[in-house]
């Protein structure tokens, strides 16, 4: 059983005396889930699917919110053989039903207030045989407490390092989601290489994380690095909106906060208000997105802690690239995360130089194996042992990178090449702008220059603040790359993990 993700992250925790510490708090709830209490409540899950008929190997759909039974069941699954799948818990009907068709899931687990969304897609699959709600069971299904109920414990199933131990649908910025496999020592490889080396997590740590479990930089920051050093996480339950964050800080102090590049502009603008939390922050992460270098700067003038802006992808199941502690400059990436290789290639896979766009390979332990049926989609990407990124990165002389958009995202304006990122970086660091998103148009004679969409901070567009956004452009990154149109919105269409979805923006362009 030792190569079973579920020694290391629960079982070892009960030998080394971390029983009756607390692992999980639900911050609106008060529910708690000790290391103890998360250990027998797996092993009564594995119990549960067993006596219920799931086989090893069989996919058990996960749409469950921030809550103590969502690491039972993940653990319990695994710990089973069985293969936990959570899914974003935000998304519409067809696209669950269009995921649950394509895992062919066995089982699903899911929270009684997303019930509503699902059902329709659950009424006509052909694969699922059975569906557990977290609360109050509807008619055809059953509550969790009647599924676990004197279930008997069950062992670890012995397994090898390279199994696939769990799924995760990547949202992508576009197209259908796919389905990303991967194996049990992927968990431990990202927590030994930036758990270990970046967040430096110990074991009296607390973490609250803005990002939720079901999507891979949730999963590592809440889930496998506290256990992988016996530290605690306080669980929020449904959206962080920015006060709810502030609050949720203030009340139940964290050392490490995890977020995304938009809600840390929100909590900053907020903070310009009403002042920072008092809390013994130690450490404040963004990934999801590039941060804006004005938002990190605002964010540690208010805090006094950096932001540790890092890149990950569900592909590679956690960061790969970050700046590192006391290691900060604002607006690059930073650099190789130790344990993981970088390469920025150009289109004929040739390395590129410094100063030179390439796009982003990584090469690391916690690599998926593969996406679930898509063959074409997995050779494309993971090629022997580098994972294609799709992102395209400068080298600096220093040897940091600077992100330049998707490889799509890219565009020429009289003949250069225009990085998007780079005109955002620029709007947002603007007084009356929170965010911004860049895409190409054609203009009159059907060549490309910039549009921006930009969400105001506060009050309303005007011709006065068009032309004052452009010149402050213009002056600060350069003539050419200054938007020739500007929208003002209400706000950016996004994926569920805070992706600004530029081609949605192009498509309305
Ligand atoms: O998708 C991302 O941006 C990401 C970032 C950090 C860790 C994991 C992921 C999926």
């Amino acid at each position: 059983t030792d190569n079973n993700a579920v020694t290391y992250f629960v079982d070892r925790h009960l030998i080394e005396g971390r029983g009756s510490k607390r692992a999980f708090l639900e911050a609106q709830s008060g529910r708690s889930l000790s290391y103890g209490e998360m250990a027998s409540g797996a092993a009564q899950v594995a119990g549960a699917l067993t006596r219920a008929g799931i086989r090893p190997e069989e996919r058990a759909a996960m749409l469950v919110l921030d809550q103590i039974e969502f690491p039972q069941i993940f653990w319990g699954a695994i710990k089973a053989g069985v293969v936990p799948v959570p899914l974003n818990t935000l998304l519409a009907t067809p696209v669950y039903d269009a995921i649950l068709r394509d895992s062919r899931a066995a089982i699903l687990f899911v929270s009684e207030a997303l019930w509503p969304v699902v059902a329709p897609a659950v009424a006509g699959n052909p694969y699922l045989r059975q569906v557990v709600v977290i609360g109050d069971a509807p008619e055809g299904t059953q509550g969790f407490d009647d599924f676990m109920r004197d279930a008997p414990a069950q062992d670890t199933m012995a397994v090898s390092a390279d199994e696939v131990a769990f799924w995760l649908y990547s949202s992508g910025s576009t197209g259908q989601p796919k389905g990303v496999a991967h194996v049990h020592s992927a968990l431990k490889a990202t927590a030994d290489t930036y758990g270990a080396k970046v967040l430096r997590i110990a074991e009296d740590d607390v973490v609250l994380s803005a990002a939720k479990f079901f999507f891979a930089y949730g999963l590592g920051n809440a889930m496998t690095f506290p256990l992988s050093v016996g530290a605690s996480t306080v669980l929020f339950t449904g959206r962080p909106t920015p006060p709810d964050m502030i609050g949720t800080i203030a009340e139940h102090q964290p050392t490490i906060f995890c977020g995304v590049p938009t809600l840390y502009a929100a909590m900053v603008a907020q903070m310009d208000q009403t002042g920072a939390p008092d809390a013994p922050l130690h450490t404040c992460i963004s990934a999801g997105e590039a941060l804006p270098e004005d938002v990190g700067k605002r964010w540690e003038v208010h805090t006094g802690v950096g932001i540790l802006d890092g890149v990950g992808s569900t592909e590679m199941l956690h960061i790969f690239l970050s700046n590192g502690p006391g290691d900060i400059v604002y607006g690059t990436s930073g650099v190789a995360v130790p344990g993981y290789d970088l390469r920025l290639v150009d289109e004929t896979g040739a390395d590129v130089g410094v100063g030179e766009v390439g796009e982003l390979l990584v090469n690391g332990a916690s690599a998926a194996s593969c996406y679930w049926n898509k063959r074409d989609k997995s050779r494309e990407t993971f090629e022997g042992v580098w994972t294609r990124t799709g992102d395209k990165y400068e080298r600096r002389e220093d040897g940091r990178l600077v992100y330049c958009g998707r490889t799509d995202d890219m565009f020429k304006v009289s003949g250069i090449w225009l990085s998007p990122f780079e005109v955002e970086g620029a709007l947002v660091s603007h007084p009356q702008v929170l965010e911004a998103a860049v895409v190409a148009m054609r203009d009159a004679d059907g060549l490309e220059k910039p549009k921006a969409f930009v969400v105001l901070q506060s009050g309303e567009g005007s011709d006065t603040l068009e032309a004052a956004l452009k010149d402050f452009v213009k002056e600060k990154i350069g003539k050419w790359k200054y938007p020739r149109w500007i929208e003002v919105v209400e706000d950016l269409p996004k994926t569920a993990t805070g992706k600004i979805q530029r081609f949605k923006l192009r498509e309305g362009a």
